[in-house]
């Protein structure tokens, strides 16, 4: 093989630092690897996932809010083995319910479904309720940072940010539930904080997939204007 032949061979094989994302390889600049990049994996609790919870109370179909527990696994899996900071989310409120504010309790009385009131799977969305705790499937390892939220968001009203910080955290892989609600909420509030932000899309899900899907399309748009989408598959193969 001549220099030049070899040349062509290292254009053509991908930078093993950098993730086939769309719309552009990510990270921006190839740095990626434990000492600077965490897994979030948002609020895949029983309310949001499993018979008898909040999603499946309001009437939508939990096969898809499901749909991501495979693929999820198979990425903890792959940064756990490597060292790399996983980070999860739950949403809830206080059992006294202070910290939910009076529109989120009206509106999901309204279908239903209401916050802070008795489900098959207890208190909805209340801290330390069945409801509320995340899936057998996907359960926290020992030295796992779980973040607590009263909102949608997980920057507001959370240590997130300290966190973030004190495990040097630039780049920050999205997962869980749901893309077009607490996923899309936490990805933009990060990207204006100027984390580089990367979506597993077979990783989350919406609670109607054509939410999901315009919710993927918006993060592509303007060059990424929060940052870029991936999949698993991509995301575990680049993984250094
Ligand atoms: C919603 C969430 N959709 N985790 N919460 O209410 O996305």
């Amino acid at each position: 093989m001549t220099l030049a032949d070899e040349r062509i061979e290292s254009a053509l094989v991908p930078d093993p630092k950098v993730v086939q994302a769309d719309p552009y390889p990510w990270p921006f600049d190839g740095d990626f690897g434990p000492h600077n990049t965490c897994l979030v994996v948002i609020d895949m609790q029983t309310d949001f996932c499993a018979p008898g919870g909040y999603v499946d109370s309001m009437g939508y179909d939990i096969s898809l809010t499901r749909a991501p527990i495979g693929p999820i696994q198979s990425v903890l899996s792959a940064m756990r083995a490597k060292g790399y900071p996983i980070i999860h989310t739950r949403e809830g409120h206080k059992p006294d319910l202070s910290d939910l504010p009076a529109n989120k309790r009206w509106r999901s009385q309204r279908i239903g479904a209401g916050i802070g009131d008795q489900g098959p799977c207890g208190r909805i969305l209340v801290r330390g309720e069945r409801g509320w705790e995340i899936i057998p499937e996907l359960q926290p390892e020992a030295g796992e940072a779980i973040i607590d939220k009263p909102g949608k968001g997980t920057f507001i009203a959370t240590d997130f940010e300290m966190v973030l910080r004190m495990k040097n955290i630039r780049n920050i892989v999205f997962t869980g539930v749901t893309t077009d609600v607490c996923v899309h909420t936490t990805m933009r509030d990060a990207n204006d904080r100027g984390y580089e932000c990367l979506l597993l899309e077979d990783c989350c899900a919406a609670t109607k997939q054509s939410n999901h899907d315009a919710a993927i399309d918006m993060i592509k748009m303007q060059g990424g204007v929060f940052g870029a989408v991936a999949t698993s598959a991509a995301f575990i193969k680049a993984l250094p």
